[in-house]
């Protein structure tokens, strides 16, 4: 299932709008038009009972809940506003140049080898450094990064294999991220410090703060590494569409909002309904959880024309691989930046991409990763 869930996203379309996993007692929606409906909601579906399996109405959450991802207005408000001014487009205007040549000198030294593996040496090594020095965090320790988010995505449940595996060291990787929060280690130049510099303006509290620096650490590496790796494969595994790129550089966000779109790097997110309700006619019952496959829904035939394909051509916006509606991703300029700024590099030096051996996947219970993608480039 981890390995290929579309087999079942299909089922999950075809067998109805509304499917009940009875294993787990939640409703599942897998076409586009309930999927985009829900997440629009935030009235009758909430956010703050949690968006993993997990409903903390019942159950104590494992950390003390994101001020963003798992709260609902009123109180998601002003959170959501300061990071929205942090990491709108105005403000990573200014980081534009600098990580472009960043991204020229990685793939300078990269793509010299030939023959690599793009997840380490691109897809995790790029966001690696520029993000965390973007923040602001100290350089020691950044190795937690992606262990704590890897827990983080399987801790949205189930209670399985993977989550019980993470639970170890998350105490550990918890404290790490915890202590990245503070005022006294943050650079104050970074994203940290300008998120307490709008508590100093009233704009959030000073208690509010570390957890919205914590949003940050959370939600901004694991997902751009994966989402980066989505359009890597895409191109490794479509020669014509990289040709395209390269022939019409300018694509490349729209290829990277492609790659969002075909391989949903989110797979998986929940809502909880705030009082009886019902989807496309199904009652659903105040306190019902309900999972959302935005991978499922980004494949909807009903709503994309060939869904399956990977293809520069099309309009991928309106997909929910960033979400929709108030909760919509608030880092996905800084995502489709990085990405962009990748894959310029790449373009401009690189002639042919293509698999140099089986890639392999990373099995997370919400993310669609890969463990390495061994890539041989040719290069102009
Ligand atoms: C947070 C949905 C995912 C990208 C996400 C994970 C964590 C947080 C937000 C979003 O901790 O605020």
């Amino acid at each position: 299932m981890l390995e290929d869930p579309l087999p079942f996203q299909g089922q999950l379309r075809e067998t109805g709008p509304v499917v009940r996993l009875s294993a787990h007692d939640v409703y599942a929606l897998g076409r586009y038009e309930q999927v985009h409906a829900v997440l629009r909601n935030w009235q009758s579906f909430q956010s703050a009972a949690g968006v993993g399996l997990s409903n903390f109405r019942y159950e104590k959450p494992w950390r003390p809940p994101s001020l963003l991802l798992e709260a609902d207005p009123p109180h998601h408000d002003a959170p959501r506003a300061v990071l929205e001014k942090v990491l709108g487009p105005r403000a990573l205007r200014k980081l534009h140049g600098a990580w472009f040549a960043d991204a020229e000198n990685l793939v300078e030294a990269v793509v010299a080898q030939r023959e690599f593996d793009a997840i380490t040496q691109l897809a995790q090594a790029f966001p690696l450094r520029v993000f965390p020095d973007t923040v602001g965090i100290p350089k020691s320790g950044r190795e937690n990064l992606l262990p704590y988010g890897d827990h983080l995505f399987n801790a949205f449940g189930p209670r399985n294999d993977l989550f019980t595996r993470g639970d170890a060291s998350i105490g550990e990787l918890s404290a790490w991220v915890n202590a990245q929060c503070a005022r006294e280690v943050l650079d104050e130049n970074g994203f940290g410090a300008a998120i307490w510099a709008a508590a100093d303006r009233g704009d959030i509290t000073y208690e509010q703060a570390p957890l919205v620096v914590r949003s940050l650490l959370s939600a901004g590496v694991d997902t751009t590494v994966h989402g980066i790796a989505a359009v890597l494969y895409a191109f490794a595994t479509h020669p014509e569409q990289w040709s395209r790129l390269r022939a019409a550089p300018h694509l490349a966000r729209v290829a990277f909002d492609e790659a969002v779109r075909w391989e949903s790097p989110v797979q998986t997110f929940f809502r909880t309904a705030t009082r009886d309700t019902e989807v496309a006619g199904v009652p659903v019952r105040e306190g019902e959880k309900v999972l959302m496959f935005l991978g499922a829904a980004n494949r909807d035939p009903r709503r994309w024309h060939d869904a399956d394909v990977f293809d520069l051509d099309r309009d991928p916006s309106g997909h929910v691989g960033f979400g929709m509606g108030l909760h919509q991703c608030v880092g996905q300029h800084v995502a489709r930046l990085e990405a962009s700024a990748l894959l310029s590099a790449l373009a401009k030096r690189v002639e042919r991409i293509e698999l140099a051996g089986p890639a392999k996947r990373h099995h997370n219970n919400t993310l669609r990763a890969w463990e390495s993608l061994p890539i041989r480039v040719r290069l102009v």
